[in-house]
């Protein structure tokens, strides 16, 4: 009778001497190895033998080891039995009593030969070879039908374990795949948001300046969220800035585009929050004032036409601008733009970098 397996001591391979067969499907993670060496341990117990083993081939560490006190050199033959045996997979339960009787098997005889050996194959549900539970002694030896009964249980029950392990490994590679492509989506998702938003401000703001362009304006007046011109006067101002075109030909088209971000910003500067301002032509600014009346509104432009001649440039510049008041409910926006723009070209036939204030009677 060879020595009971009393002593618990488990061994490990280390994952370097462990191969892979690539014949199975392979796992990501390791599985869970001490519910295995419990199996291999009930195994070698059962069956009284000092070496159980599990070769589960698809996985990347797949030897797993229930070792009470037995040579190296016969757990190296065991795995060599466990590998041959996976390979007659149609056995399900394979048993030699004695190793030094079956001519196929018989290893060299030595004091560290194993004489007997029981496999049995691990499948599963579709009868797919999953690998081998194996016990393993240096004394020949016979299982009992209980024994070899139990034994095949084990390996069911390992199955069955490395089955759910298997399971579950895929359920969580699967919810990674899916919570990548939900980031990449969300990703996507971000960019083309960003990506419409652009879209958006550059249909609605002039690239040169950052304004609102013109075809901004009839939105941002019926937008129920923008600046509203119900409820109290309104002015509108018109800003033209003087001689441009000789700015433009004297001094280069850069310097007239830099010239006219810069009244671009001294209007910016000089409105308040709810005030709006659009490039309405080429060099023609209009400002939308909400809430305002006609005094105030001269107080900005005043504050503009002063700011527009201390721009830092490298040529003197001025401006010339008409304003309008309107009531709401009484002058619709297009009339008092209108008299904006007359009061503009009185400016300009005035002598220009001036204001002039609408003053017909209504
Ligand atoms: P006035 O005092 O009567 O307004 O004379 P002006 O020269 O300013 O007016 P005019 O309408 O004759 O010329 C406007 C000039 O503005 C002509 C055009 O080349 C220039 N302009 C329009 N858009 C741009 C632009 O985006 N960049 C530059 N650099 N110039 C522009
Ligand atoms: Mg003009
Ligand atoms: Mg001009």
């Amino acid at each position: 009778m060879s020595s009971s397996p009393s002593v618990g001591k488990l061994a490990m391979p280390d994952s370097a001497s462990a191969e892979r067969t690539g014949a199975e499907p392979s796992l990501r993670g390791d599985v869970p190895r001490q519910a295995f060496e419990d199996l291999a341990l009930l195994a070698a117990t059962l069956c009284g033998t000092p070496l159980a083993m599990l070769w589960l081939p698809g996985h990347a560490r797949p030897w797993i080891v229930a070792d009470l006190g037995i040579p190296a050199g016969c757990v190296a033959q065991a795995r060599a039995v466990c590998e041959r045996l996976a390979s007659h997979a149609s056995d399900s339960l394979r048993v030699v009593d004695d190793l030094a009787l079956d001519r196929r098997d018989a290893p060299q005889a030595d004091d560290d030969a194993l004489r007997f050996q029981a496999g049995a194959a691990l499948h599963d549900r579709e009868g797919n070879a999953l690998g081998v539970l194996g016990v393993f002694d240096r004394q020949p030896r016979m299982l009992g039908e209980r024994q070899r009964a139990g034994l095949a249980a084990l390996a069911r029950q390992a199955s069955y374990l490395f089955e759910l392990y298997r399971y579950t490994d895929e359920q969580r590679r699967l919810l990674d795949e899916r919570e990548a492509l939900a980031r990449r989506l969300e990703h996507d998702r971000a960019d083309l948001q960003r990506r419409h938003d652009d879209l958006e401000h550059s249909a609605s703001h002039d690239a040169l300046t950052g304004l609102f362009n013109r075809a901004a304006l009839g939105r941002l007046l019926d937008d129920p969220e923008g600046p509203r011109l119900q409820g109290a006067p309104f002015v509108l101002v018109l800003l033209d800035i003087d001689h441009f075109k000789q700015v433009n030909d004297r001094y280069g088209h850069l310097l007239g585009d830099r010239a006219l971000r810069a009244v671009a910003d001294v209007i910016n500067a000089s409105i308040r929050e709810g005030d709006f301002a659009v490039r309405y032509g080429g060099e023609e600014f209009l400002i939308v004032l909400p809430d305002t009346r006609l005094d105030a509104g001269f107080d900005v432009a005043e504050r503009i036409r002063l700011r527009v001649m201390a721009a830092t440039l490298p040529f003197p510049l001025t401006a010339s601008i008409g304003l309008a008041s309107g009531q709401p409910g009484q002058d619709p926006p297009e009339a008092v733009f209108d008299r904006a723009d007359q009061a503009l070209y009185r400016a300009k036939t005035a002598g220009r970098n001036r204001i002039v204030a609408d003053d017909t009677p209504r």
